[in-house]
């Protein structure tokens, strides 16, 4: 009885992580992942975070941010290669990336708020 209680509090504890579970997760392995993403790629904008966070697309892929938080958020990329407005829920940016690289990006108004799209 213990040791069946004590698995259940686990479980209860490792379910409590994530309170969105909405949508489907990327894979938490990304370093030997192969797959690239190509056509219609849509990172949402939600509780002050990009998801996902990193991202790997094939060159001449357009990424779509989708705003859907109730505070404002921009996308602006650190070698300005591209940036939105500050847009607010329901708003959408898109950004078609034609060079292979790496696209790190902050979110300006809340800085801890980062995100990287490579392109391959
Ligand atoms: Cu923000």
């Amino acid at each position: 009885m213990r040791i069946r209680f004590g698995a259940a509090v686990l479980l209860l504890v490792l379910a409590g992580c994530g309170p969105d579970s909405t949508s489907a997760g990327t894979p938490p392995a990304p370093s030997t992942s192969d797959s690239v993403a190509s056509g219609a790629v849509t990172v949402e904008i939600k509780n002050f975070t990009f998801t996902p966070q990193r991202l790997t697309v094939a060159v001449g892929t357009t990424v779509t941010w989708k705003f859907t938080d109730a505070a404002k958020h921009n996308v602006k990329a650190t070698d300005k290669s591209f940036s939105s407005a500050d847009l607010g829920d329901g708003a959408t940016f898109a950004h078609t990336f034609d060079k292979a690289g790496e696209y790190p990006y902050i979110c300006s108004i809340h800085q801890y708020m980062t995100g990287t799209v490579t392109v391959r």
